[in-house]
């Protein structure tokens, strides 16, 4: 029995009255939805990113027009949260109402079905694609929310005016079958160097949405700027808050707007990880607050690109019960799981009070409830196994010495998957202190085998992080990340033996109307074949000529 009827045969009974009703309300009335002669279609071909697990085709399309619902599971508000989410984006890109759970005894739908289905992992789901149904299948809305999006870019970004009266999107038929190979497909962007406002963090998490990400770390300090309001000591964003790189004013997110990202990021079933990066990287920090420092001297505003200058006082118990308060503060204003301690770069601290330090402050972010992850110097530091190491350098000893301890780790090896390096030497923007990172060179590495440190199972995910000391807008920001940011969302997801560079760049081309849609300032990269792109659309361009 395929993997598909075993499935099936599990729906229960609520279910299949559920299936059943909707279509049987169908069949008894008249008149009948319109019959469509609908192209050939190909869903194995279709540009997805990330690449599903499995795809099988089959000879019927689903014609997306205004005779289409949405029907989720009653009773299961998440489930019905989704369908709104797919309606919404539906409405905004094609310009169609599809309704959400509508009365199907006065009106006729062709349906999409949000099925929860026991049995299934978190993030997994099966997509059923025919000419009269789409069933997708999950525990989980979450599980849900990922098909959603594969549906998503399955719609055409153009209807087909030739085979109704009215606009109809085709949608390839078949089976995807499909799960995540990392728990965590994340990114980071570093606010603190250059402050991005909460309208810009919203559209990179749509952006991560689309292509299944589901974290999203905010590096919120630095040396530069202190970018998030703490009531218990108010001076880090009064004072703290006002520079950047450059010498521009700052800016910081009070704690309202920091739980507007935080429920707009979980709408997307994204999790918001904080960062505030200690002991190193905290002039901004010591500028607000001076005794935090403990060297008697109040720092200057810093609004350079130099790392390493600043520390904490590690001796000072009113250094402790700072982070105690910061951490309690941001903890409660935020859901997951995770709370990063930076940890890295603190060259002005000895190597022994670095020790010292961390070992003080990984039981306060547990007192308060999280998991906390630090860049991979904190590898160095003996610690129980539930501290997640970030992997960033190209000096391997740090994750070695993490990975013999038993600590998970987060791959964001500098060399591959920093977003912040410059693509090529006439890059406009970036840094290339690890190395310039084409296109192709973003994708064609695997994280399960990029260490021979680090055991396949000891990693956790992967991350792409954006530092900002060289961008100050969103455009820029948009130039380092897109198209960059995709392959790392399919190094994520995408098992190794189905990943090719290139199958990847024929995909990658066809995202340009999605590009175009949200305004993304891409780089255009030579090594992507962007200007095929028109006649390589099997989907995306089917209007008649
Ligand atoms: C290293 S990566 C840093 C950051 C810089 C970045 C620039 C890491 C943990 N620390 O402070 O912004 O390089 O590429």
């Amino acid at each position: 029995m395929s993997i598909l009827s075993r499935r099936i045969s599990k729906v229960s009974l609520p279910i299949l009255l559920f299936l059943a009703l909707g279509f049987l309300s169908g069949c008894s009335r008249e008149p009948k939805l319109p019959e469509l002669v609908l192209p050939e279609t190909d869903l194995a071909s279709a540009a997805l990113i990330p690449k599903p697990v499995r795809v099988v085709n089959k000879p019927a399309a689903f014609p997306l027009d205004h005779h289409t619902a949405i029907f989720t599971e009653m009773g299961r508000d998440a489930f019905t949260g989704v369908g709104l989410f797919l309606s919404q984006e539906i409405q905004k890109t094609q310009n169609l109402a599809i309704p959400v759970n509508p009365d199907s005894s006065t009106d006729l739908f062709r349906g999409i079905y949000l099925i929860q289905t026991p049995g299934m992992e978190q993030e997994q789901y099966e997509l059923a694609i025919s000419s009269d149904s789409i069933l997708l299948r999950s525990a989980t809305a979450e599980g849900a929310f990922r098909g959603v999006q594969t549906l998503r870019q399955l719609i055409p970004h153009i209807s087909n005016d030739t085979l109704a009266e009215y606009p109809v999107w085709v949608i390839p038929g078949g089976t995807i079958q499909d799960e995540p190979t990392f728990e965590y497909r994340g990114g980071m962007l570093d606010v603190a160097r250059h402050f991005f406002d909460i309208s810009d963090v919203k559209k990179y998490l749509d952006i991560m949405a689309y292509y299944k990400m589901n974290y999203l770390h905010l590096h919120l300090t630095d040396d530069q700027g202190w970018r998030i309001e703490i009531t218990s000591w108010p001076k880090l964003t009064e004072i703290g808050g006002q520079t950047e790189v450059g010498g521009e004013a700052g800016g910081y997110y009070t704690q309202e707007a920091y739980k507007e990202l935080v429920a707009y990021a979980g709408d997307r079933y994204i999790t918001i990880v904080p960062e505030v990066d200690m002991p190193g990287h905290t002039n901004a920090a010591s500028v607000s607050y001076p005794f935090l420092n403990g060297n008697g001297k109040t720092p200057k505003p810093y609004t350079g690109m130099r790392v390493g200058f600043s520390t904490l006082d590690t001796r000072k118990d009113t250094v402790y019960q700072f982070i105690d308060d910061v951490v309690r503060e941001i903890s409660a204003l935020t859901p997951g799981p995770y709370f990063h301690i930076g940890g890295d770069e603190s060259h002005a601290t000895p190597k022994a009070e670095y020790e010292y330090f961390i070992k003080r402050v990984v039981p306060i972010v547990r007192k308060y409830g999280k998991i906390p992850i630090g860049w991979d110097e904190v590898g160095t530091v003996s610690l129980d196994a539930d501290v997640v190491a970030q992997y960033w350098q190209q000096d391997k000893a740090n994750v070695a010495r993490a990975a013999e301890q038993g600590m998970k780790i987060l791959m964001s090896p500098a060399k591959k998957a920093y977003l912040d390096m410059s693509y090529d030497s006439i890059s406009k923007f970036g840094l290339h202190w690890a190395a310039y990172i084409p296109v192709d060179s973003a994708y064609t590495w695997s994280p399960e085998t990029y260490s021979s440190e680090i055991p396949r199972a000891a990693i956790l995910g992967v991350e792409a992080p954006l530092w900002s000391e060289t961008i100050s807008t969103i455009a820029e920001l948009e130039y380092l990340a897109f198209p960059r940011l995709l392959g790392y969302a399919e190094l994520g997801w995408t098992p190794p033996a189905e990943r090719s560079w290139e199958d990847y760049k024929m995909r990658l081309i066809r995202q340009t109307p999605y590009f175009k849609r949200l305004d993304i300032q891409f780089y255009p990269s030579q090594r992507v074949p962007w200007m095929e792109a028109d006649s390589l659309l099997p989907w995306h361009n089917n209007r008649t000529k």
